[in-house]
């Protein structure tokens, strides 16, 4: 593999990874934007005792605002992370809007051909919206365009949904000194898909820069931050791992609850949950 980054323009095959620029059409882009622009993403904290957390009591904030659906997997319960972290962390979240089903059942030709042994039905039913932009205010703009190293432990064939300005996704092996091995400016209406121990286990990956520009235009629906991309990545959470609120562990319960009550604030789904 190389280290060059491709442009993004045109589709990257490899085995297990592929990238298809302007999968998904127009019109789909612009239903995604709006539906992004209705959310209210929020940022999240890690556990203050996380290895990533230096931040004293409070725990570290993540580096960008978030928004899950079918499953939220809170930062300060660790996430869903294969083989230790799976019980009492995925509250049931709110479904995938109209324009992401359509999208993702075009995509089962090629999820059929990616490694999906591990999912019974390859269809994702959980995703984790990320945006990515500047926070904005009195001093210069402090930019949030950057996801850390990382892997997504959940099983089976990982798919991206890329929207607005393109964002550098970078896939490293930290044994081997973290250069990349594949870096795609992933632009505009594309989509990633990755499975396989080469792409899921032995590479890492992670989002290190984004461009600026005005097309397509975003609005944040985050107050005092700059938009400039947003991405989707679908995973698969077994059924009988997702609770809800009042099925969660005491001691989860208490932790994720201001955020739940956030959400409450701008969404029936959770105001239910508390309820
Ligand atoms: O923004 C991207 O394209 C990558 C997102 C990602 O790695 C994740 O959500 O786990």
């Amino acid at each position: 593999m190389s280290g060059e980054p491709q442009d993004g323009r045109t589709a990257v095959s490899r085995d297990g990874f592929s990238y298809l620029p302007r999968f998904m059409s127009a019109e789909e882009g612009e239903a995604l934007i709006a539906y992004f622009e209705s959310l209210t993403p929020i940022w999240e904290r890690r556990h203050p005792q996380s290895q990533h957390s230096r931040d004293g009591a409070r725990g570290r904030r993540i580096t960008r605002p978030v928004y899950w659906l079918g499953a939220w997997q809170f930062a300060c319960l660790g996430y869903y992370a294969e083989p230790d972290h799976r019980e009492g962390r995925c509250l049931r979240a709110e479904g995938f809007p109209a324009a992401m089903e359509t999208v993702l059942g075009r995509l089962r030709p090629l999820l059929a051909e990616h490694d999906c042994a591990e999912v019974l039905d390859p269809i994702p039913n959980t995703c984790l919206i990320n945006y990515y932009g500047a926070e904005v205010g009195d001093g210069p703009p402090r930019d949030r365009a950057r996801l850390r190293m990382h892997r997504d432990g959940e099983p089976g064939p990982v798919i991206m949904f890329c929207i607005g300005q393109p964002g550098l996704l970078e896939f490293v092996d930290p044994a081997q000194g973290g250069e990349p091995e594949l870096s795609v400016w992933t632009r505009h209406r594309s989509v990633v898909v990755f499975s396989g121990p080469e792409f899921k286990e032995r590479l890492y990956h992670r989002i290190t820069r984004v461009r600026y520009g005005a097309e397509p235009a975003l609005r944040s629906p985050v107050e005092g931050f700059a938009l400039r991309r947003v991405s989707v990545s679908f995973r698969h959470v077994p059924e009988s791992l997702i609770s809800d609120f009042d099925g969660l562990p005491s001691a989860a319960q208490e932790l994720v609850r201001p955020y739940v009550e956030q959400l409450a604030g701008a969404s029936e789904h959770y105001a239910g949950q508390l309820g």
